[in-house]
């Protein structure tokens, strides 16, 4: 559906139907729209919107797993999941920067997370209970990441299709290092497959509503896709994670917990049982477990950080008045 009401909502675009069809006729051709090329503000919106709350997500999305970078159950465990982190610190950054060159500020967006006017991924809003959850997000997590971000590195806009390259390959790491935890634990003791058997349970419904509303419940995907900002809906890629997921825990020998769980021949895909869309927009709407938690380190952050701004600003400016004064 097209979204009439953004459409040249500055008024800074002249956006008659020829130039819209002109920007139609360049995504269909598959260009790539870069930041300084003239664009419709409702493609800008949306791009701001969509990597603005990407961004949070990442960086929201360290404090889980952060949770346990001191309770790594050995050296090289800890060395792996200290990485993880920090490149979950680096996504955010290269996301804010892109959503920078649409002209929005760093400040602007921080602001809307912490107002709680922009979102984040709602699956950051569950607590992180045992070892067996490091592997779990890794393995969950980051392969639902991995299934929505890579057709995102055939975005339209440019800045943000470069960024999820390298993105991607990080996440792929991550998915792998989280598989291998979860393995080892699903062939070590009884308890500790018991333990990654009740970290599957407590994700598995999370991870599958990472991927947004039902198809019907999404308001923004139609606009998305015709602008080629998503190049699948959110049904499509949930069921591709469902059908590349549940063989790798018949591999590790865990129990996907859903009894509707079936393969169906006709679609060549997984049958699954109903997602609680009640708890998925509560989620949303900011009532997540750890919501409060989340969103208060958030604001620490920022605000324990105000000083690191305030001297790059103040060194800034010394330099500047310098190169005047020698000029
Ligand atoms: N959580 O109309 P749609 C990661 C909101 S990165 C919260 O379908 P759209 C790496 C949506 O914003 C994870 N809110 O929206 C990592 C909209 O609200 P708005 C993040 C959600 O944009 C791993 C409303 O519902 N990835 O995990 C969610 O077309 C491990 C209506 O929805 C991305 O952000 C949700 N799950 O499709 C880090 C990928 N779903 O904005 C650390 C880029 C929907 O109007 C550890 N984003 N909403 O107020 C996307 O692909 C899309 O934005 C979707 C949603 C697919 C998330």
């Amino acid at each position: 559906m097209y979204s009439q009401g953004l459409i040249g909502a500055d008024g800074r675009t002249e956006e008659t139907p020829e130039f819209l069809a002109r920007f139609q006729k360049r995504i269909d051709a598959e260009e790539k729209i870069e930041p300084k090329d003239e664009m419709p503000e409702g493609y800008r919106r949306t791009l701001i919107r969509q990597i603005g709350q990407h961004a949070h997500s990442e960086i929201v999305g360290m404090l889980p797993e952060g949770n346990w970078i001191t309770r790594a159950p050995s050296l090289r465990r800890k060395a792996a999941l200290l990485a993880k982190v920090q490149d979950e610190g680096g996504h955010g950054l290269y996301l804010y920067s892109a959503a920078e060159t649409l002209g929005v500020s760093r400040e602007e967006m921080t602001e809307e997370l912490l107002s709680g006017k922009a979102k984040y991924s709602s699956i950051f809003n569950y607590p992180t209970l045992s070892w067996a959850d490091m592997g779990t997000i890794g393995w969950l997590v980051d392969g639902a990441a991995i299934m929505n971000q890579i057709p995102l590195c055939r975005c339209s806009f440019g800045p943000y299709a470069r960024a999820m390259i390298r993105v991607c390959k990080e996440e792929s790491f991550h998915q792998r290092q989280g598989y291998e935890i979860v393995m080892t634990l699903a062939q070590g003791t009884p308890e500790q497959k018991a333990m990654a058997q009740d970290s599957l349970n407590r994700w598995w419904w999370p991870s599958l509503m990472m991927f947004g509303p039902h198809d019907a419940d999404s308001q923004h995907s139609d606009q998305s896709m015709a602008w080629k900002i998503k190049r699948f809906t959110n049904d499509e890629l949930r069921q591709k994670f469902i059908d590349a997921t549940v063989p790798q825990a018949e591999y590790l020998g865990l129990t996907i917990p859903d009894p509707d769980l079936k393969w169906n021949e006709d679609k060549g895909g997984y049958d699954h049982g109903p997602i609680d869309w009640d708890e998925f927009w509560r989620v949303v709407k900011g009532h997540g477990p750890m919501a409060k938690d989340r969103i208060k380190a958030r604001k620490k952050a920022w605000d324990d950080g105000a000083w690191v701004r305030e001297a790059a600003l103040a060194h800034a400016e010394k330099r500047r008045a310098r190169k005047i004064a020698a000029e």
